[in-house]
């Protein structure tokens, strides 16, 4: 995939800035020119990930002095192209969107770019061939995250004997960070054939599903190892599924997990979950200065990663105190 072969270029600065440079001929109803109006199509609230990547665009919005038009896709595509719709209708300065899943985009995207009004992709990218329906790309690498939960497994299973099995919580169906994530992992876990994915279901990114789908494996499936959840949430509701189900969480069923929330960190310093990779959400002070840059006709990276780590439950003991979401 194309966004694949990028060079990754790792912004290592973020501006507070005030708005300035918008050509905003086409400026929201209310702000003055210089004012850059954002529409902002969100995909829902469905994690701990979710919320913090929300108030940070919006605190971020605030402190940038943009005018944040702000939409709640709730997870489904048809709202996000409703929203975006919207947005070019209301002659915004700039769209910026998280897309529910990669695909079908192209027509709306098609439409932004006639209304010459410039979209940035932030969090989740979309598989649109024509490079040139976007600006930039601003997220994390999920692969990346998805091979470091897997380099994780291989290293952990190293001393034990016979055969490992995993079963894997996936994202919303279609969405990058599903896609990504468990193409990664299965690429790291190809590196010892004792480890075997038995079982794969989404769960949507939700505490709820994430339960839901463990409670069936839990039924279905013998002998389970180790839990690979694709967000914090779902690993949550699994640990909720294998305590109900009689069995120690992080003992007799490991729990690998990806985003690093708070609710997540506080299950790993207590040894119910195992590792998490860390996928960053707070995105919104890098999202404003890429858009005053669009708007302002400079160039932008066509691909902007963010900097994420890993975390044991001893890391995570350390960094709980003063983890922001
Ligand atoms: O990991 C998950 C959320 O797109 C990176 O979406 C994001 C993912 C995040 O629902 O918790």
């Amino acid at each position: 995939m194309f966004r694949k072969s990028f060079v990754a270029v790792i912004a290592a600065t973020t501006l507070a800035l005030t708005a300035c440079g918008g050509q905003s001929e086409a400026g929201g109803e209310g702000g003055s020119d210089d004012t850059i109006t954002m529409g902002f199509a969100q995909v829902g609230a469905e994690s701990g990930w979710r919320t913090a990547n929300t108030k940070s665009v919006q605190e971020a919005a605030e402190a940038a002095g943009v005018d944040l038009k702000f939409s709640d896709a709730q997870q489904k595509q048809e709202n996000q192209i409703k929203a975006i719709r919207s947005y070019i209708q209301q002659q915004v300065d700039v769209i910026a969107f998280s897309p529910v899943v990669e695909s079908g985009w192209d027509t709306v995207l098609k439409e932004a770019k006639d209304a010459d009004i410039p979209v940035i992709l932030t969090d989740r990218a979309v598989d649109s061939t024509d490079t040139s329906l976007y600006r930039t790309f601003l997220g994390s690498d999920f692969v990346e995250e998805g091979k470091k939960a897997g380099e994780w497994l291989v290293e952990d299973s190293a001393s034990t004997e016979g055969p490992v099995n995993i079963v894997e919580l996936q994202g919303t169906t279609g969405a990058a960070p599903a896609i990504d994530r468990k193409e990664g992992f299965e690429a790291a876990i190809a590196a010892d054939p004792d480890l075997e994915i038995v079982q794969s279901q989404t769960g949507d990114f939700t505490r709820s599903g994430g339960k839901q789908v463990m409670e069936a494996f839990l039924k279905n499936t013998p002998d389970i190892d180790v839990v690979y959840a694709h967000n914090d949430d779902m690993g949550l509701g699994a640990i909720e599924a294998i305590e109900a189900a009689g069995k120690v969480p992080g003992k007799d069923i490991k729990i690998i997990t990806v985003d690093a929330v708070k609710d997540g960190m506080t299950a790993l310093a207590e040894g119910k979950i195992n590792f998490i990779v860390e996928c960053n959400p707070l995105l919104g002070d890098q999202l404003m200065d890429l858009a005053a840059k669009v708007v302002a006709g400079e160039e932008v990276p066509a691909r902007v990663v963010t900097e994420e780590t890993t975390f044991t439950p001893e890391q995570a003991k350390e960094a709980l105190p003063s983890r922001e979401y």
